[in-house]
């Protein structure tokens, strides 16, 4: 009889490092643009003090294709993780655990590989649906431990690089001649392991990629659901903002020429239409048209010099979102506006009513609302 302490028996070829390597042929691509797109989307939204005057302002879609690409990885790199992690477990029950002082060493390895990345894909997952189930601060953690899972994975790879090389082609080692007959059940969980990462990336890449906005299912937003068609990620209720009366508002422009504006001066000023994407962080992303004046204009009123940044703060009194830094590149461009409308309409109160700012080439985080200040950094 087996005793209750023996490890289980694996047959078959599902849980060898063929198929563990057929599924990271996936999984580490996935990795890589989840992780350089995360540390483009990182620089764009706290750029250190010196390229943070520098950051370009064009395409006017970059932004919007990198997050996108972001959380699309990310989604799809859930099925492969998943696989991956499915296939190796037998690994668990490999006795005698520990063999060696490097053995040991590439066993903690894996661990902080594996935690870190089911931590990554969690958290981001969770933080597109806007839940945040935990005591810590999403974006310095998310950031800090996507280091850890990339320098766990360049030891990984490096450490299993003999037989990644061995396996990724079709020829086996040592039977140089013969292509590897692969079976029909290794064949059919590559297929079902691409089918699901396929299938979650067409239902969820829609709210982002909005040619496909008819094929989501999961994805927690529609890009036509909300006010003027157009998602909202803080409603004016959720930022505490209460009704703005139009006759006190004031935009106050803040320069060597300060000087300020009530509503009806700010619209009867030269406005200008662009077509600009919202590309929130939280990995949705919709194009919008927006009318109104540009910053440009204001800040030439003021005095601005033009290599100045320029500090954009909201009437919002509480809250991370309520203030917003751009440099001379972003402050100057002529498709960055203190927009009063959206699609032919006055900006409703939740878009950020009387006026708000678009700028291409930003994280939605930084398209502050409910502007009433602009200021001229030194
Ligand atoms: N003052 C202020 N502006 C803000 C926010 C906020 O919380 N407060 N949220 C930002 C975020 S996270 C996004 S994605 C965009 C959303 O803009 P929308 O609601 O017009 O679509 O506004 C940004 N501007
Ligand atoms: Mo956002």
């Amino acid at each position: 009889m087996k005793s209750r302490l023996s490890p289980p028996v694996f047959k078959g070829g599902l849980h060898d490092a063929r198929t563990a390597t057929s599924i990271g042929r996936w999984l580490g691509p996935a990795f890589a643009v989840c992780f350089l797109t995360g540390l483009v989307s990182h620089f764009m939204q706290h750029p250190p003090d010196w390229p943070a005057n520098h950051l370009p302002s064009r395409p006017s879609w970059g932004y919007r294709l990198t997050q996108g690409l972001h959380v699309a990885s990310g989604i799809a790199a859930v099925p492969l993780l998943l696989a991956k992690l499915w296939t190796v477990y037998p690994r668990l029950f490999e006795r005698p655990p520990l063999r060696s002082v490097k053995h040991a060493l590439e066993r903690l390895s894996i661990a902080v590989l594996v935690a870190g990345a089911v931590f990554e894909l969690t958290t981001g997952l969770l933080n597109t649906a806007q839940w945040y189930p935990w005591p810590f601060s999403f974006v310095p953690v998310h950031y800090a431990v996507a280091w850890l899972v990339v320098g766990a994975m360049v030891l990984h790879l490096a450490v299993k690089a003999p037989e990644i090389r061995a396996h990724w082609s079709r020829r086996s080692p040592g039977t140089l001649a013969l292509p590897v007959q692969d079976g029909p059940d290794r064949r059919s969980l590559l297929a079902a392991v691409g089918a699901a990462a396929g299938a979650v990336t067409l239902t969820t890449v829609g709210q982002s990629f909005t040619p496909l906005k008819d094929l989501i299912l999961f994805a927690p937003r529609h890009p036509d659901q909300g006010p003027q068609s157009l998602p909202v990620n803080r409603t004016a209720a959720a930022a505490g903002v209460g009704r703005i009366v139009d006759e006190e508002y004031r935009l106050v422009v803040d320069g060597p020429r300060r000087y300020s504006l009530t509503l009806d001066e700010l619209r009867a000023l030269p406005q200008h239409e662009v077509e600009l994407p919202i590309a929130c962080v939280e990995g949705w992303s919709k194009s919008a048209h927006w009318t109104g004046v540009r910053i440009v204009d204001l800040l030439e009123r003021a005095g601005s010099p033009p290599h100045a940044r320029v500090r954009v703060t909201s009437l919002q009194l509480r809250g991370g979102y309520r203030v917003s830094e751009m440099g001379h590149e972003h402050a100057r461009d002529p498709l960055t506006l203190l927009a009063l409308r959206l699609n032919g309409a006055e900006l409703a109160p939740d878009h950020g009513y009387p006026a708000r700012l678009i700028a291409p080439n930003r994280p939605g985080v930084l398209q502050t609302k409910w502007v009433g200040r602009l200021e001229v950094l030194a």
